[in-house]
């Protein structure tokens, strides 16, 4: 028998409608070839939505493709991330499995045994439970309480959304340990006698690809299906997921491990230092280096980093490099300048140094007026504004009262009272 598991999808994750576009035909094509392989079920160990309540194009799209799967009888079974988990339990996969498009086998902790009841799976060679993951990931003491018999006849797949320690790097590893992260030991789970008798423990939440072999069981992170940002886009470049083999009947075990990778889209990264360069040299600096590569139809990934000697980041062009890009014809142009600075900006946060709020409100209000930006009569009006705002819910005063209390305040100062009725 084989599967697919797929994870982190994350669909609705991206704000370009063209990377959005991308995502979610990563899933369509993962599903399509789960379908070509001839899977028996495929198995989504979290985050296949970004949210709890994604936009209604992205889980018609999804609802659509998951079709598909059952069309071809290939149950698809799913455990609740970390995006798409809900304390309230309000996720739109719940909307997804009582369509029958798919079956949730996440279980809170306290009824995890309903999990080993699952009538899903009385007649079938293999198992699967999960647990949902939450928001600051899932607690190792109630994963240790899991007390279910299982069946070992069966190949036993447990589905969990969750940083597992032994499978990052050394460097991470540390950090586990000097408690700066929270991660779940798999030498604990396995030296539980009933969550030693799983047989895959099926991976998500950790978006790059890591399979280890540990006290012979199998812990697997497939990849996410799609980078989720721009930091993954330029190292990953793409997803992944796996397909796995296992034989059935009493010596149950697995047989094959396959990495699919899924490419859509080439991706160029384009690394620019911006030190001692000023916005309008920055921009040639851009176009120079640009002629070097092959663009059209590509994910163009640029990151801008460094101090600008003159001007302000406001001073360059982003509209002038973008519209040159619309003509090498990039299919996507993703631009991170979350480290571009600029000397007059350091030069403003030096002179803050030391300073209250309300000096540097004062400071800035006052350049502002010297360099005529805003009048006199303007800067009055803002130190009353920061006055209205500067305040706080009173004792047993409801949220409406509040509110209104603020937007009254602001309608008076502004003297909107005539407009406001
Ligand atoms: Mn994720």
């Amino acid at each position: 028998m084989k599967f697919s598991h797929i994870t982190d999808c994350h669909l609705g994750a991206w704000k370009e409608p063209e990377m959005q576009e991308l995502n979610l035909e990563s899933f369509n094509k993962a599903i399509d070839i789960s379908i070509q392989e001839k899977v028996n079920f495929v198995l989504i160990t979290g985050d296949l939505f970004d949210t709890a309540i994604p936009p209604i194009e992205i889980i018609a799209s999804c609802a659509e493709k998951l079709k598909n799967l059952k069309e071809n009888n290939i149950p698809c079974y799913i455990i609740a991330g970390s995006h798409d988990f809900s304390a309230s339990g309000k996720t739109i996969i719940t909307v997804l499995e009582k369509a029958g498009l798919c079956i949730n086998v996440s279980y809170n902790l306290s009824d995890i045994s309903q999990s080993v009841n699952n009538k899903s799976f009385l007649d079938k060679n293999y198992f699967i439970s999960g647990l949902a993951g939450k928001k600051l990931g899932l607690e190792q003491k109630d994963l240790l309480n899991f007390k279910e018999e299982l069946d070992e006849r069966k190949f036993n797949i447990l589905g969990l959304h969750t940083t597992i320690k032994e499978l990052l790097p050394k460097s991470i590893i540390n950090q586990v340990e000097k408690g700066n992260i929270d991660a779940i030991s798999a030498e604990e789970i396995l030296r539980n006698e009933k969550l030693k008798k799983f047989n895959y423990f099926a991976l998500g939440h950790i978006h790059n690809q890591l399979i280890k072999n540990i006290n012979g069981k199998i812990f697997a992170y497939p990849g996410a299906l799609f980078p989720n940002n721009f930091s993954e886009i330029i190292e990953n470049k793409l997803g992944n997921f796996l397909i796995i083999t296992f034989n059935e009947g009493k010596d149950t075990q697995i047989e094959d491990i396959k990495e699919i990778p899924i490419e859509i889209k080439k991706v160029q990264f384009i690394d620019i230092d911006a030190n001692d360069l000023n916005p309008s040299s920055l921009r040639e600096k851009i176009f120079q280096e640009a002629k070097n590569f092959e663009l059209e139809d590509r994910i163009l990934a640029i990151r801008i980093q460094g101090t600008i000697e003159n001007g302000k980041i406001s001073d360059i062009e982003f509209d002038e490099i973008e519209t040159y890009f619309q003509s090498r014809k990039v299919y996507c142009l993703l631009k991170n300048i979350s480290k571009l600075e600029s000397k007059e900006f350091q030069i403003q946060v030096k002179e803050s140094e030391g300073k209250t709020i309300e000096e540097i409100e004062e400071h800035v209000i006052n350049s502002a007026l010297e360099q005529k930006v805003i009048s006199l009569d303007e800067k009055t009006m803002m130190n009353l504004l920061i006055k209205n705002l500067d305040t706080e819910k009173i004792d047993g005063e409801t949220n409406e009262t509040f509110a209104n209390r603020i937007t009254n305040d602001i309608i008076h100062t502004l003297n909107l009272i005539e407009i406001w009725k």
